[in-house]
């Protein structure tokens, strides 16, 4: 009941030409494939949305922002609303993921307001939670993914409007991932989590992030509760990313 959802987060890569040329490409494979077993989903860096929503235009392909700010609009300088995203073709956004918590110190208080701000905006939050290397060392692991749900998740969360991806911190760009059965593990919990805290937690979708290539995916994908992937680096090459999806 659950379809696969496979996610390029494109991070901070990218300039027009290049950008378009990966958007369409993967528009073109999508168009070709005819029924496909996945929902595919393109998070570019702000300055190339316009582009990509462009260059998928005619595809199943959706697009999304990588982070927004808590408030619709204001004297934030820098930022982004969520309904600017929405404005410019979005769907979806990406809020709290790793490289904002550690990078801008982004608390789960913080990532729930924007998560609330995506929602206020028509738009699904894909609200990420992952643990460090010294809390997973330290068997905390699922305490500290239970607690950053339970923090993040906005009132008023759905099946429809938001998406949970646990993408382990050390895991991330290192070619590092955790085994099936810890990924299983945090998945199922983080179901259980969900139970109270969203409506029908069985629909929210799932996905995994850190270190996804086209030579894991498969293991990874057919886990029980992992609904998808939130990929960075195999994203940027429309031939692993398809490959990943593919997989599904
Ligand atoms: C985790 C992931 C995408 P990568 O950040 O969100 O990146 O696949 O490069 O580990």
């Amino acid at each position: 009941m659950r379809r696969k959802f496979i996610v390029g987060n494109w991070k901070m890569h990218g300039l027009r030409e290049g950008g378009a040329a990966l958007a369409s490409d993967l528009a073109g494979r999508m168009l070709g494939a005819g029924d496909v077993a996945f929902d595919m989903l393109l998070c570019p860096p702000a300055t190339l949305i316009h582009t990509v929503v462009q260059a998928v235009s005619d595809a199943p392909v959706s697009v999304g922002g990588q982070d927004c700010h808590g408030k619709d609009s204001g004297a934030h300088t820098g930022d982004i609303g969520a309904p600017m995203l929405a404005d410019a073709g979005c769907r979806y956004v990406i809020v709290g993921h790793s490289e904002r918590r550690q990078g801008h110190g982004e608390l789960s208080g913080e990532v729930k307001a924007k998560a609330a701000a995506a929602h206020r905006a028509g738009l699904i939050a894909i609200v990420c939670v992952g643990e460090t290397e010294a809390e997973r060392d330290a068997g905390r692991a699922l305490d500290v993914i239970a607690r950053m749900v339970d923090e993040s998740m906005p009132d008023g969360a759905t099946a429809a409007n938001t998406v949970v991806a646990y993408e382990p911190v050390w895991a991330i760009g290192t070619g590092r991932t955790p085994t099936p059965t810890d990924v299983g593990a945090m998945h199922s919990m983080i179901r259980r989590r969900l139970a109270t805290l969203v409506d029908q937690p069985d629909a929210v979708r799932i996905l995994y992030g850190g270190s996804v290539k086209p030579d894991n995916a498969a293991s990874l994908l057919h886990i029980n509760d992992v609904d998808g992937a939130l990929v960075g680096g195999a994203s940027l090459k429309a031939d692993e990313f398809w490959a990943i999806a593919e997989t599904c």
